[in-house]
């Protein structure tokens, strides 16, 4: 008897399962706010395998008109800075305003975690016990810092499931940061306090970028140094170039153990996408972004295309440019050749 109960429920399963391959049926779902299909859709995005991305680009282009109505923000900096930390803080206090927050984040358990005294307590663990709260770490060895095209189409299904303030967390490598930039309305960059700039490995162009700067940790005895990070901050953002959504970069000092701080912070999110209201920037932004998002897949797609069309040639490319017997220019081109004509044999496009 118990037995053909569990069958029973192993074949529903597995024709849920399925049926979560139809992207009508997993949109259905994703619309109801089922969490299990949204992480069986990001799953599908994630995905590498053609078949998968055949379904997957069929689940963004049914999910596009239902997205879009999130607040999208970035949080960034160094390792062990208290991104995670102060992402759940933000968190718990939109929670209680009634809030869905999604948290895209990558696998925290891969970095390496500095100056902890609260230990893995921190991993967002009280937040994503709560209700209308999704968390989902991508294994960072998909991509750099967490950031790739799967995180985009995330955050349009998370939008679709109904989230509507989405957090992405990015370990602070440079180029990350860039990325998150452009998938974001808002960027936030987190600062150690008393670290140095050249210390935490941050260019001046990324400090440039973000709209929220916040020196973590502000407590104990690291207020002091907070607190004269925080004036060296505001006097170098004084001379950073304009940004192209006229918001002036504001410094804020946070700390897990004050809740004022994340109050203020919470306060100065709200303040930045009241202006973009007013100006519809946010609006002309991710149009701007998409048509990026567009270019940006195409010229990984054309990669892709050639590199595996072509493997046998490509290897035979690296060994003669290693062998110094054809330059890198010519390699290219010839790999482009060949690409060509192999398409116009197959009667194949990209
Ligand atoms: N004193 C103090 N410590 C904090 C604060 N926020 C975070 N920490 C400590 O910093 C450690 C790292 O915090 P996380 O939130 O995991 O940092 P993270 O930037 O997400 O780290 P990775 O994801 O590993 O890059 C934690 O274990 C905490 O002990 C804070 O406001 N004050
Ligand atoms: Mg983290």
């Amino acid at each position: 008897m118990l037995n053909d109960k569990k069958n029973q429920e192993w074949i529903e399963r597995r024709k849920t399962n399925k049926r979560l391959q139809n992207p009508d049926f997993l949109v259905e779902k994703l619309r109801a706010g089922d969490v299990f299909a949204l992480s069986k859709a990001i799953t599908l995005v994630e995905s590498q395998r053609v078949e998968d991305r055949k379904v997957a680009n069929q689940l963004i282009d049914k999910c596009i008109p239902f997205s879009g109505k999130s607040k999208r923000i970035g949080i960034s900096g160094v390792p062990g800075v208290g991104k995670s930390t102060f992402i759940e803080s933000l968190g718990k206090l939109l929670h209680l305003q009634g809030n869905k927050i999604a948290v895209l984040s990558i696998d925290p358990s891969s970095s390496v975690s500095k100056g902890s005294i609260l230990g893995d307590k921190t991993r967002m663990e009280e937040l994503s016990i709560s209700e209308n709260v999704f968390i989902r770490p991508s294994p960072s060895n998909l991509h750099l810092g967490g950031v790739a095209n799967s995180t985009k189409e995330s955050m349009i299904l998370c939008e679709a499931a109904g989230f509507d303030t989405i957090f992405i967390e990015t370990v602070g490598v440079g180029q990350s940061e860039i990325s998150v930039c452009s998938m974001v309305d808002m960027f936030i960059l987190l600062l150690l306090p008393g670290a140095g700039d050249e210390l935490q490995g941050i260019k001046r162009g990324v400090m440039e970028l973000a709209d929220l700067l916040v020196i973590t940790k502000s407590d104990g005895q690291q207020l002091e140094k907070a607190l004269e990070a925080k004036t060296i901050h505001e006097k170098a953002s004084h001379y950073f170039c304009p940004k192209e959504n006229n918001w002036v970069t504001k410094v804020l000092l946070y700390s897990v153990f004050n809740q004022d701080s994340c109050k203020s912070i919470l306060e100065n999110i709200n303040g930045f996408f009241e202006f973009m209201d007013q100006t519809n920037w946010i609006e002309k932004n991710r149009k701007s972004q998409s048509i990026e998002w567009m270019k940006d897949t195409f010229q990984k797609l054309v990669e892709l295309k050639i590199a595996n069309l072509n493997q046998k040639k490509w290897l035979e490319m690296e060994q003669l440019i290693r062998e110094n017997k054809i330059s890198p220019f010519s390699a290219a081109e010839l790999l482009m050749n060949t690409y060509f004509k192999s398409t116009e044999n197959e009667g194949d496009t990209i």
